[in-house]
């Protein structure tokens, strides 16, 4: 709510409407990042174009044509899922390491962390008579009270058009800065309208969730989200891309999914940093960590976390 005043005797109450706003391809990193830290998401119209969407096609869709029904109510019992896409799919590995969107971690998660991570890689198939998935935090997979800086944040790319029919995701814009206890009401949803090749962001405090599908044809989203350095990635990336799979990915991607330290000390292996078992002949400085590391640590704010103690 906001309150306006148009006239010194007239004060009136207006519910703002939520909204997420889209911008086009050209829209610069900055004002990403600018959106996406005021209302918590944002959509790129058209960020990939046609081509580039048919050749992702062409190569995932044989393994969502032939993944199960998901199990649980959170996955849809009447979807199909998969993930370890950068195993699957070339085009997949590059929209991983996309340079606008690179740009964007880097302004939303490069404050709280030395290193980012390619946290999840997922489709999301929505089949005609899906129903409502269960709003939810992305972050709420870490126990962290919410407001919380962005530990995650999520690039959802539209593989199909996203319509009001057929379950573009749900959005509650602004949530990023409701307290724990806060949940959306319903006119506090919008839902993520877009064609195919635009790419929806979001940070982990935001609620969201997929709507029904109430068309006769498939809704499908993919998933490639980022988070802090120093924290679990939820899906376990460096088992799903093993060195001998890992070694044929580009430098930027074996380091963004683990093969690389994830903050000082952290993920290090015998020889040192894990990179070097991408490498023939590579036996390490058997270092721990690297200095430059240390010294970026240093330049980052502290995080408090709350504790009971903090509440008496
Ligand atoms: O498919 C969607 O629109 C959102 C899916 C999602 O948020 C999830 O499964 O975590």
């Amino acid at each position: 709510m906001a309150l306006r005043q148009f006239a010194k005797s007239r004060v009136i109450w207006v519910t703002e409407v939520p909204a997420i706003t889209t911008f086009d391809r050209n829209v610069s990193a900055a004002a990403l990042v600018a959106e996406l830290d005021s209302n918590g998401c944002v959509i790129v119209e058209r960020h990939v174009d046609d081509v580039r969407m048919q050749q992702l096609h062409s190569e995932l869709q044989p393994y969502l044509d032939t993944a199960p029904l998901g199990r649980t109510e959170f996955a849809g019992r009447t979807s199909r899922r998969r993930n370890g896409l950068l195993t699957k799919s070339e085009t997949c590995c590059e929209l991983a390491i996309d340079p606008l969107l690179l740009a964007v971690c880097d302004g939303v998660l490069g404050p709280n962390c030395v290193n980012y991570r390619l946290h999840v890689t997922m489709l999301v198939e929505l089949m005609p008579g899906e129903v409502r998935q269960e709003i939810h935090r992305d972050g709420e997979i870490y126990p962290i009270r919410h407001p919380a800086p962005p530990m995650t944040l999520a690039a959802f790319w539209a593989y199909t058009d996203f319509t009001e029919e057929n379950g573009a995701t749900l959005i509650a814009p602004g949530s990023h800065r409701w307290p724990q206890e806060r949940t959306p009401e319903a006119h506090e949803l919008v839902q993520a309208v877009m064609p195919q090749g635009s790419l929806l962001m979001y940070t982990s405090s935001v609620w969201h969730g997929s709507e029904a599908n109430h068309t006769d044809a498939v809704r499908t989203g993919m998933g490639l989200h980022y988070s802090l350095g120093w924290l679990r990635q939820e899906e376990n990336q460096v088992l799903s891309s093993p060195p001998e799979v890992a070694r044929h990915f580009p430098e930027q991607l074996q380091r963004l999914i683990g093969y690389d330290f994830g903050g000082p000390y952290l993920g290090f292996v015998e020889q040192g940093n894990p990179i070097g078992l991408l490498r023939d002949g590579d036996d390490g400085d058997f270092a721990r960590t690297e200095p430059n590391l240390n010294a970026q640590r240093e330049t980052i704010e502290l995080l408090s976390l709350r504790t009971v103690s903090d509440d008496d």
